[in-house]
C-alpha cells in the first residue's frame, strides 16, 4: 500500500510539488529571477492540451459561445443555490433558496413567504447537496432538490424557472444533511439524512439522557414534498446515496456510539454504513406497523438493531471509523463509503446486499468486497463511466483516481496497481463531482474539485479568502487541471448536467401556480391583473394594483393613511423575454423583482407620513430612470 503512494510521486513529472514550486517562485522573485511559464508544472500541462479535451469538447468557451454543462452548485452557509456554466465556470445565476435576496426580493414577496412558509422567519440556511430529478436513472430537468443543514429543511426548485416552489421541515429530526433521491423509475422519493441525534420527542424530555437520542432517515415525496415515513436507527446519519432499482438507499455513519461530545464519538474502532430496505420499510407503514411521535403524524418504522447486523429494514455494514461520503458506482453495482480518518474507501457489492435481506449469510461485513487504500483523507468519490473511481482526499489535497475492477482484483489477491493518477489540488478538497457522475449517462468529461482553501492562487482579499472550485479535463487517460474559479463561501457540491436536458422557461405563464394565490386574491377584488390599475380598500388594509409596462408603472400615485397595511400587487404586462421590472419603495425596505408576464407582491406597513417615492430597480428601457411614482401616506 505505502508503495503506491510513492509511486505517485513519480506521477508528478516535474518532480516538484506545486507548493514547493510556490516556495520557489517566492525565492526566485527575492533574487530578480525571471521564471518561463514552461518551468510551472501546471501552465506547462495546459499549454500541451490545447484548449480541447481528449474527445474535442472544447474547455475554454469563447465569448458569446455556450456551455456544454449546466452546473448545479449548493451555496453551503450562504444558503443558496448557484447556477454555473460548465466548462467556463461562468456563474449564470443564483437561487436564494433559504437566504434573503435583494435583489429579487426573494423572502420578501408574499409569493415566496408562502413558499417559505412557518420557516419565513429564518433568514438563513446551509445549503450541502443539491441533486436533480431522475427518471429511468438519469436527470430528467424537472426539479433540484436542496438540504438545509441549519433548520432542517429540504427545498425543491422548478427547473423551468429555477426558482424555490416547495419547501418542508422534516419533524421528528435535527440537521438535515445529505439527501438523495430515488433513481428509478423516478425521483419518487427522496432521502434526507437527520445528522445530529435527540430525544424523542424533543420536547424538553431527556435532555441529560443521550442514551435516549435518536436519529431518523426521512422519505419526503418528491411531488408533494410531504414527509411519507421516516426511520429510526442506531447511531447517526451523515451522506447518503441510493441504487439504481429504487430499492435501497445507503447512508454513512460516523457517531456508532452515539456520543455527544468529541471522545465519545471516537470511542468505537468502526462505524458503519447502513442500508435501507425501501420496498420493506414501505410495505411496514403500508400495514400500519409504525408508530407516531409528538404532535407529528409520519409514520415511523424502527430499524434499529445494529449489533445483530440489522433488521428486516436495515443492515448494518461495519466501516473505518468515521467514515463521510457515500456515492454508488454509475453502473449500480457498488455503495462506495469514503474514509475520513481512515485512508481508505469501503466497496459494498449491491448483490450481497440483496442476498444478505434475503438471509443467505449472516455478517454485513461479507458484503464488503474491497477496502483500497487511496491517500490521506477521503471524502467524496466521482464517477467517469469508464469505470474509474475519482475520490476526494482533504488532508494529502489531492484528487485520486483509481480503477475499480483492479482494486476488487487486488483485494482477492491479484498483483495490480489500482491507482491511475494522483493530482494536486488547491487546497484542502471536500466534494469532488464529474460531468453526470450521479447518472447512469455518465460521460467522463469534466471533474470539479471543490476546495474549501484557495490560500495562494488568488489576490488576497483581506482574513476572508476566496474559496477555490478547479476544473479538470478528465475524458484521457491523464487527468489534466484546466483552470481555477474562486467562489464565495462556500462551494459546497455540485452537479452538471448535460444543457439539452435543462428546459428553461423564457417567459413567465400567466396561469403559473407561482403567483396563483395572488391572482385569486385579485380575483376576490374584481381586479383584472392585467389591465387594470386599482386601490382597493379594505378597512386598515389597502390594495394597491398596477400593471407595469417599459417605461411606466400603470399607476404614477396612490394614497394610503398612516398605519394601514399595504399590499402592492404588480403584474408585469411586457411580452419581451428578460424584461424585468422592481418595484422599490424608498426608505421602506421595500425591494421586489416582476418578472415578464409575471405577478408579483409585497406587504409593508405605511408608518411614516409623507411622500415616498417608488421606482423601478431593473435596468429596462432609456427612461428607465424615470420609471417612478408616489405613495402618498396621510398623517
Ligand atoms: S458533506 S465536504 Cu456536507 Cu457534503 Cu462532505
Ligand atoms: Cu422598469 Cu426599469
Amino acid at each position: 500500500m505505502t508503495d503506491q503512494r510513492d509511486d505517485l510521486k513519480d506521477d508528478d513529472k516535474t518532480g516538484i510539488s506545486r507548493r514547493t514550486f510556490l516556495g520557489a517562485t517566492a525565492a526566485a522573485g527575492v533574487a530578480g529571477a525571471g521564471l518561463s511559464s514552461g518551468m510551472i508544472p501546471g501552465i506547462k500541462n495546459a499549454e500541451a492540451s490545447s484548449k480541447t479535451n481528449a474527445n474535442g469538447l472544447k474547455f475554454h468557451v469563447d465569448p458569446g459561445e455556450l456551455d456544454d454543462y449546466y452546473g448545479f452548485w449548493s451555496g453551503g452557509q450562504s444558503g443558496e443555490v448557484r447556477i454555473l456554466g460548465v466548462p467556463s465556470m461562468r456563474e449564470l445565476m443564483r437561487i436564494p433558496v433559504f437566504n434573503r435576496d435583494s435583489a429579487t426580493g426573494w423572502g420578501q414577496t408574499n409569493e415566496s413567504k408562502r413558499i417559505l412558509g412557518d420557516s419565513s422567519e429564518f433568514m438563513n440556511g446551509d445549503t450541502h447537496h443539491v441533486h436533480g430529478s431522475y427518471t429511468n436513472g438519469t436527470y430528467d430537468g424537472r426539479y433540484l432538490y436542496v438540504n438545509d443543514k441549519l433548520n432542517t429543511r429540504v427545498a425543491r426548485i422548478r427547473m423551468d424557472i429555477m426558482k424555490t416552489d416547495k419547501i418542508v421541515t422534516v419533524p421528528n429530526v435535527t440537521s438535515i444533511h445529505g439527501i438523495r433521491l430515488q433513481k428509478y423509475p423516478k425521483s419518487g422519493l427522496i432521502f434526507a439524512n437527520g445528522e445530529m441525534i435527540i430525544p424523542q420527542p424533543n420536547d424538553g424530555r431527556d435532555l441529560e439522557t443521550p442514551a435516549n437520542y435518536w436519529t431518523m432517515l426521512s422519505a419526503i415525496d418528491g411531488e408533494t414534498m410531504e414527509v411519507v415515513w421516516q426511520i429510526i436507527v442506531d447511531g447517526n446519519l451523515d451522506n447518503v446515496d441510493t441504487d439504481y432499482t429504487g430499492k435501497y438507499a445507503c447512508s454513512t455513519c460516523y457517531n456508532s456510539a452515539r456520543g455527544v461530545t468529541l471522545p465519545e464519538m471516537m470511542g468505537p474502532e468502526r462505524d458503519w454504513a447502513v442500508v435501507f430496505n425501501i420496498p420493506a420499510i414501505e410495505a411496514a407503514v403500508k400495514a400500519g406497523k409504525y408508530k407516531t411521535i409528538g404532535d407529528s403524524k409520519v409514520p415511523v418504522i424502527d430499524g434499529r438493531g445494529a449489533e445483530k447486523g440489522g433488521s428486516k429494514f436495515t443492515m448494518y455494514v461495519p466501516v473505518p471509523r468515521s467514515p463521510h461520503g457515500l456515492n454508488t458506482t454509475p453502473d449500480g453495482k457498488y455503495f462506495i463509503a469514503n474514509g475520513k480518518l481512515s485512508p481508505t474507501v469501503t466497496i459494498i457489492e449491491i448483490a450481497k446486499v440483496d442476498q444478505w435481506f434475503a438471509g443467505k449469510f449472516k455478517d454485513p461485513r461479507d458484503a464488503v468486497i474491497a477496502e483500497p487504500e487511496v491517500g490521506l483523507g477521503p471524502l467524496h468519490t466521482t464517477y467517469d463511466g469508464r469505470g474509474n473511481a475519482y475520490t476526494s482526499v482533504f488532508l494529502d489535497s489531492q484528487v485520486v483516481k483509481w480503477n475499480i475492477q483492479d482494486a476488487i482484483s487486488a483485494a482477492k489477491g491479484k498483483k495490480v496497481n489500482y491507482i491511475r493518477q494522483k493530482l494536486d489540488v488547491h487546497y484542502q478538497i471536500g466534494h469532488t463531482k464529474a460531468t453526470m457522475a450521479e447518472t447512469n449517462e455518465a460521460d467522463g468529461q469534466w471533474l470539479v474539485a471543490l476546495c474549501k482553501f484557495s490560500k495562494d492562487r488568488y489576490l488576497p482579499v483581506g482574513p476572508l479568502h476566496a474559496e477555490n472550485d478547479q476544473l479538470i479535463d478528465i475524458s484521457g487517460d491523464e487527468m489534466k487541471l484546466v483552470h481555477d474559479g474562486p467562489t464565495f463561501p462556500e462551494p459546497h457540491d455540485c452537479i452538471m448536467m448535460r444543457r439539452d436536458i435543462v428546459r428553461p422557461a423564457r417567459l413567465w405563464s400567466r396561469d403559473d401556480p407561482y403567483f396563483a394565490e395572488t391572482v385569486a386574491m385579485a380575483k376576490r377584488d374584481g381586479v383584472v391583473l392585467e389591465k387594470e390599475n386599482k386601490v382597493i380598500r379594505d378597512g386598515n388594509k389597502v390594495r394597491v394594483y398596477m400593471t407595469t409596462t417599459a417605461p411606466t408603472f400603470g399607476l404614477s400615485n396612490f394614497k394610503v393613511k398612516k398605519g394601514n397595511e399595504v399590499t402592492v400587487v404588480i403584474t408585469n404586462i411586457d411580452q419581451i423575454e428578460d424584461l424585468h421590472h422592481g418595484f422599490a419603495l424608498t426608505n421602506h425596505g421595500v425591494n421586489i423583482e416582476i418578472g415578464a408576464q409575471a405577478t408579483a407582491s409585497v406587504t409593508f406597513t405605511a408608518n411614516k407620513p409623507g411622500v415616498h417615492w417608488y421606482y423601478c430597480s431593473w435596468f429596462c428601457h432609456a427612461l428607465h430612470m424615470e420609471m417612478s411614482g408616489r405613495m402618498l401616506v396621510e398623517a
